[in-house]
């Protein structure tokens, strides 16, 4: 897809007002999945004491998603399509992940940005955010 070097800015711009507090951005980001898809507690083992900003592997797995997020954007911008790790394909299609679940998280990627960029917010960011999600949720999907 056609991603501009406006979007690109858009979605590197969120990312960084995720990372200006990421133990604050995470809790929010897991209240929002677990309040709608309250067994993705047993997938994830740092959930087992509820959500916990000071657990480092809860933040860490949170940065690393909103991380490739941004990378998605930045591939959309130089080529128009998003190459993912084969290893992501397998350890998704293995916890057989599938699109309901894609999408709960993906309202709480947006819910959790719009939180953190604040006035900043716009529909064209959130666009920007949705599709660089998107297209890195089916190269993901590619490899099941
Ligand atoms: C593992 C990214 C969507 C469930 C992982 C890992 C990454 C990742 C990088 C490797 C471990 C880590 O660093 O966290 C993503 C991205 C997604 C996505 C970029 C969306 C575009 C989902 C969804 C679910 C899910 C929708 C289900 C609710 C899991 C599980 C693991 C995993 C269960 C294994 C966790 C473990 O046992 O360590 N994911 N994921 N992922 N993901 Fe996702
Ligand atoms: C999906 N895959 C990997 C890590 C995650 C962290 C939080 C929410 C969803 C995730």
């Amino acid at each position: 897809v056609a991603f501009s070097d406006k979007q690109e800015a858009l979605v590197n711009d969120a990312y960084e007002a995720f990372k200006a507090d990421i133990p604050k951005y995470s809790v929010v980001f897991y209240t929002s999945i677990l309040e709608k898809a309250p067994a993705a507690k047993n997938l994830f083992s740092f959930l087992a004491n509820g959500v916990d900003p000071s657990n480092p592997k809860l933040t860490a797995h949170a940065e690393k998603l909103f991380g490739l997020v941004r990378d998605s954007a930045a591939q959309l911008k130089a080529s128009g399509a998003v190459v993912a790790d084969a290893a992501l394909g397998a350890v998704h299609s293995q916890k057989a992940v599938n699109d309901a679940q894609f999408l709960v998280v993906k309202e709480a990627l947006v819910k959790t940005l719009k939180e953190a960029v604040g006035a900043k917010w716009s529909d064209e960011l959130s666009g920007a955010v949705e599709v660089a999600y998107d297209e890195l949720a089916a190269a993901i999907k590619k490899a099941y």
